[in-house]
């Protein structure tokens, strides 16, 4: 049984006003993709107070569309690093990349699900310019070469961050030199987080988008960490299938050409992600030009995207059928035959419920409803093993692991798991 009182109660005292964070002291600030699940959540049960989550995080984005990955609302030394050292020029504090965007896809759905539609309508109508930046600002900045597959110059904008995709791409990025006090080991043990040499590059990174004013131009010729990132491109298709939906509803028909080009250069480009000996997609690196042959729930997320064919879709649940039976505990954000899969360590192998619900979805779009079943089974087996709403699940244990009391988990007990 999940308990959907104690997921109210975990929003209720996550929320500093406005914004949700996702657990106290680990990550003090407002997250993007993390922010329009747990609007899902609120959602739910105070219908006022979601559409207030996303005014506040639309309220940090940046005049050219992006929307940060973190909103620093306020001063904090738990978190490290903070907002001095992205050094952003913005209205709020924030840093200088975004994240998987889940805005549209969530706000299509509060709305659908909205009980005081009036009050949802007057909602999107002010938010609908400000998602179309935001959409606008991907295809534009992050696709220059209108390949189709924007691009990701941090693993913090993936949401994947230590994912073991990334491992040969990061490798060839260099290490800060100067001294850093982590504050994330203050809160969870070592061995669930990303390594200290991951954190160096992570730093470069930050400092490199600084040095070159995040300027898409430098960062897609120049960022020694380019890759293409199915999280992001999956989640970025299906979002603007929902953006070009709200807009016919709410009369923005000029905004729709240009988002369907967008939509039919990326369903063109995904033939070339495909993968036939790993029945699923891969991340690309855009440095080497080459395949990241690691299969993660990235690999997966296609599916969410509607981006698969009939006959891809088919492949990825067999390959699904067997990723589920390989951990006792599932979808393990690795496949379990990688040599790189570790069960309790953050994305290299946990189970996360957001990336669950979407695989899910994608499951039942393509008329695959027996394992969607099984994946939403196995999300709820994690909480109950816990006993709780933890950051990521351990995919051999399901024991809770990183950060308690998580919005996000919350969140999809309360939009998801308690359906049906
Ligand atoms: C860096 C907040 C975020 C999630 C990410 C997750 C983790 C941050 C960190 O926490 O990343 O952005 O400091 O580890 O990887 O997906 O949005 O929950």
């Amino acid at each position: 049984m999940i308990d959907l009182d104690a997921a109210r109660a975990i929003l209720r005292s996550n929320d500093l006003g406005g914004y949700t964070v996702p657990t106290r002291g680990l990550y003090p600030f407002q997250w993007n993709w993390d922010s329009a699940i747990i609007a899902l959540g609120w959602h739910c049960f105070d219908e006022g107070r979601a559409w207030h989550e996303a005014r506040t995080m639309f309220d940090g984005q940046w005049d050219n569309g992006l929307l940060p990955h973190i909103l620093f609302h306020s001063d904090s030394d738990s978190y490290f690093p903070g907002s001095e050292v992205w050094g952003a020029n913005s209205r709020i504090p924030s840093s200088t990349v975004s994240q998987p965007p889940v805005w549209a896809l969530a706000i299509a759905m509060m709305l659908d699900r909205s009980k005081a539609s009036a009050a949802a309508r007057a909602e999107v109508e002010a938010l609908l310019p400000k998602l179309l930046a935001h959409h606008r600002w991907w295809y534009r900045d992050r696709d220059l070469g209108k390949s189709g597959l924007v691009e990701t110059y941090h693993p913090w904008e993936s949401g994947m961050d230590n994912s073991p995709a990334w491992d040969a791409p990061l490798a060839r990025v260099p290490r800060v030199e100067w001294e850093y006090q982590r504050r994330d080991l203050g809160h969870v043990d070592e061995c669930q987080r990303p390594s200290h040499g991951e954190y160096d590059r992570y730093l470069y990174l930050i400092e490199f988008l600084k040095h070159n004013h995040a300027d898409p131009r430098r960062m897609s010729t120049s960022s020694p960490f380019r890759v293409v990132d199915l999280t992001i491109v999956s989640i970025l298709h299906r979002a603007t299938r929902e953006l070009v939906s709200l807009c016919q509803q709410f009369g923005l028909d000029s905004a729709i050409p240009d988002l369907e080009v967008q939509l039919a250069r990326t369903r063109a480009a995904m033939s070339g992600c495909w993968s036939e000996d790993h029945r699923c997609f891969l991340n690309r690196d855009k440095v080497s030009g080459t395949p990241l042959a690691e299969r993660t729930t990235a690999s997966l997320l296609p599916l969410f995207g509607l981006l698969a064919s009939e006959r891809q879709a088919s492949q990825m649940a067999s390959l699904i059928e067997e990723w589920l039976a390989a951990s006792r505990f599932s979808l393990a954000s690795t496949h379990p035959e990688s040599p790189r899969y570790e069960p309790t360590c953050y994305w290299r192998g946990p189970v996360w419920l957001h990336i669950n619900w979407m695989i899910a979805d994608g499951l039942t779009a393509y008329g695959y409803d027996d394992l969607a079943r099984e994946v939403r089974a196995q999300s709820i087996k994690c909480i109950e093993a816990a006993g709780g709403y933890f950051e990521y699940y351990g995919s051999e244990t399901g024991e809770g692991c990183g950060g308690g009391e998580f919005s996000w988990t919350a969140a999809v007990a309360l939009f998801w798991l308690a359906g049906e």
